[in-house]
């Protein structure tokens, strides 16, 4: 299964923390990295504190859905992450935006991720490394950035 994967961090040395997970993504059982985007920094949405720095990572996995977003979470708790309250500041956030074209909706996981299609910070890595990809339910990924275009966003290197 083809799997896109949001990487953000605000707290700590947040541009090591994202290439941290971007390995630790590639080193995950029955699973390759295919592809990741660049690091870009953005200001924070809907959550407070430092800039955030996201990345958007593809890869091929055999992993199930379920297994593949606790594998995303131990990466999480690798890195210290911490929920005081909704969106505080993080070390390290994984959401699994997209598994193929599936859709899924149980109490434990929502894919596509709820909020990616209005997210420049998940669009915009997400479209450098697949710029024709459509998401499904919403529509062409580049139409959905295009709506988005308000929010501050740009590319580390
Ligand atoms: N993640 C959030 C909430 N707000 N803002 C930015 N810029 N980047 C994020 O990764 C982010 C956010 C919830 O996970
Ligand atoms: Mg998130
Ligand atoms: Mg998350």
């Amino acid at each position: 299964m083809i799997a896109y994967i949001g990487v953000g961090a605000n707290l700590g040395d947040a541009r090591a923390n994202v290439e941290d997970a971007l390995a630790r993504l590639g080193a995950l059982p029955a699973t390759a990295l295919l592809r990741r985007s660049s690091a870009w920094r953005s200001a924070p949405i809907d959550s407070s504190g430092d800039d955030y720095v996201n990345a958007v990572a593809c890869i091929d996995t055999t992993l199930a859905a379920a297994d593949l977003l606790a594998a995303l979470q131990a990466i999480e708790l690798a890195h210290g992450r911490e929920r005081p309250y909704r969106n505080a500041p993080r070390t390290l956030d994984l959401d699994l935006l997209m598994y193929g074209d599936e859709v899924i909706d149980t109490p434990a996981l929502q894919v596509p991720h709820p909020r990616m299609h209005q997210r420049a910070f998940v669009l915009a890595p997400l479209l450098e490394i697949a710029p024709r990809i459509a998401v499904p339910g919403h529509g062409a990924a580049a139409a959905l950035l295009a709506d988005v275009a308000g929010q501050a966003i740009g590319r580390i290197d």
